[in-house]
C-alpha cells in the first residue's frame, strides 16, 4: 500500500513508518517539527537524543535497506499538502500531525489558540486533500479515549443509541473533554463525521488511551531510531513519567487522590492497532470508531506497579500525592468497550512485571540525561 504518515516525526508518527515500510509498504512521512519545536520553547525536551527526520531515514536505510520518504512541510498549508497528496496518491493517509498535549493547550491564550488552529486546520485540510485528489483513500486518523470523558456510565465504541419519547435513533457517543487539546479530538471527530455522512468519505476514527514504552521491533535495530520519549509535565504521559521518576529517585508524581482510571497501551499494540485499521478499510461513507487500549488502570495502581517492580531492580521508588494541576474527577466509574480492535485481530501486549523491568532497563541506560527540573508540573488548568 502508499501510506502517507501526516505527523510522521512524533512519538507514534516515527515508529508507524518504519513499521509499514520494514512490511514493504511504500511509505511518504510529512512534519514540520512542531512538537520538537514547542519542546524547545517550553523546556520539555525529549530523554533520548534525536536525529532529525532525513537523519533517521538514512539510518533506518543502513539498519534494514528499506526506504521512507520525507517532506518537512506545515499540513496547515493547503497548497503544499494537496500537492503531495496528488503527488503520492496514497492508498491510506495515517493523521497524526496535531498538537498532542493536554497541559500545554491549557497554558494560555497562545498556546490554546495554536493547538486549535494547528489541529483542526490540518483535519480540515487532510479532508479537503483527500476529496479532492484521492477520494476513495482511507483515511485513518488519530483521536482520542479522553473525547468520552468520564461519564458515569459505560463507554461504546463511538456509538449511542438512544431512546427518547418512545422512538430510537444512533448518536455518536455524548462526548466531554477534560483540556482543550482533547476538545479539539471532539471537533475533529464531528467534523470526520459531517464529511463521511456528506461526501461519502472513508474513514477510521481511534480513539487511544494514554501510550507508554520505547521499544519495537524497528527501534531496537539502533537506539538512534528509537520514538521521542518524553518525561516532562507537558509531552509525557503518566506511565513514562512514572518509570523517569522512578530512575531518578524523584516520588512518582500521583496527582490529587489517583483515582482517575484511563485505558493503557503499549506502543507495540499502537503500531498493531494502525496497521489493523490501515489493512481493512471501511467502505465509503462509513465512519469506524475503534476504542484504542487493552487494559484499564488507576493512577495508583501504576504508581504501585512502578514502585513494585523499581524496588525489585534495587531502586528505591517513593510516591507521593501532589496537588493535581487538571481540573478533573479523581474517583469515578470507567468502563469501555474495546472490541473493534480485538475482532480484527489485536493481540495485546499487557503491561506485565517483565514489561515494566525491561522498560525501566531502557530508561536507565539515560539517566544522566534526566533533568528534574522537567518533572513537577507546570501548568494549572485554572
Ligand atoms: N497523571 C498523574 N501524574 C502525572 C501525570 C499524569 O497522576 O505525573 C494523571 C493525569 O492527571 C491523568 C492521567 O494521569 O488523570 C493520564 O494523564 P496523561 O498525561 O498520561 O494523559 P493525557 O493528558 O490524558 O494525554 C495523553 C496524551 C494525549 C492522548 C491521551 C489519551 O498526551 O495525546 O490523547 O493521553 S487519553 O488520556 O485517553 O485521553
Amino acid at each position: 500500500m502508499k501510506i502517507l504518515i501526516l505527523g510522521g516525526d512524533g512519538y507514534l508518527g516515527w515508529p508507524t513508518a518504519m513499521s509499514f515500510a520494514k512490511k514493504n509498504h511504500e511509505v511518504l512521512v510529512v512534519d514540520n517539527y512542531l512538537r520538537r519545536n514547542i519542546a524547545r520553547e517550553t523546556r520539555s525536551e525529549a530523554l533520548i537524543p534525536m536525529p532529525n527526520l532525513h537523519d533517521r531515514v538514512g539510518i533506518f536505510y543502513q539498519a534494514t535497506g528499506k526506504t521512507i520518504g520525507v517532506e518537512i512541510a506545515d499540513c496547515k498549508d493547503y497548497m503544499l499538502l494537496s500537492r503531495i497528496v496528488r503527488d503520492f496518491k496514497p492508498d491510506t493517509v495515517v493523521h497524526y500531525a496535531e498538537q498532542p498535549s493536554g497541559p500545554y493547550s491549557m497554558t494560555d491564550y497562545q498556546s490554546a489558540r495554536l493547538t486549535f488552529d494547528n489541529n483542526l486546520t490540518v483535519t480540515f485540510n487532510t479532508i479537503w486533500a483527500i476529496l479532492e485528489e484521492v477520494p476513495d483513500c482511507h483515511l485513518v486518523k488519530l483521536g482520542t479515549m479522553g473525547e468520552y470523558g468520564t461519564p458515569n456510565i459505560d463507554i461504546e465504541e463511538g456509538w449511542l443509541e438512544i431512546e427518547h419519547k418512545g422512538r430510537k435513533d444512533r448518536f455518536l457517543y455524548p462526548r466531554q473533554a477534560g483540556s482543550l487539546y482533547h476538545t479539539t479530538k471532539v471537533l475533529d471527530t464531528d467534523l470526520l463525521w459531517f464529511y463521511v455522512r456528506t461526501y461519502g468519505m472513508r474513514v477510521t476514527d481511534l480513539m487511544q488511551g494514554p501510550v507508554y514504552g520505547l521499544s519495537t521491533a524497528e527501534s531496537d535495530l539502533d537506539e538512534r531510531l528509537l520514538p521521542n520519549f518524553h518525561y516532562d509535565d507537558i509531552f509525557g504521559t503518566v506511565v513514562n513519567r512514572f518509570l523517569v521518576q522512578a530512575i531518578a529517585g524523584v516520588p512518582l508524581t500521583v496527582y490529587g487522590k489517583g483515582g482517575q482510571t484511563r485505558g493503557y497501551l503499549n506502543l507495540k499494540d499502537t503500531l498493531q492497532c494502525v496497521e489493523l485499521a490501515t489493512l481493512n478499510p471501511v467502505e465509503k461513507g462509513d465512519l469506524r470508531i475503534l476504542n484504542q487500549l487493552t487494559e484499564q488502570f488507576t493512577v495508583n495502581e501504576l504508581a504501585e506497579k512502578t514502585q513494585r517492580v523499581g524496588n525489585q531492580l534495587g531502586l528505591n521508588v517513593q510516591v507521593k500525592s501532589v496537588k493535581n494541576p487538571r481540573k478533573e474527577a479523581e474517583d469515578h466509574y470507567y468502563n469501555t468497550q474495546h472490541s473493534g480492535l480485538l475482532d480484527l485481530g489485536l493481540k495485546p501486549h499487557y503491561l506485565t512485571d517483565e514489561v515494566m523491568e525491561e522498560m525501566l532497563k531502557t530508561v536507565m541506560k539515560y539517566k544522566d540525561r534526566i533533568d528534574e527540573k522537567m518533572i513537577l508540573p507546570r501548568v494549572k488548568w485554572s
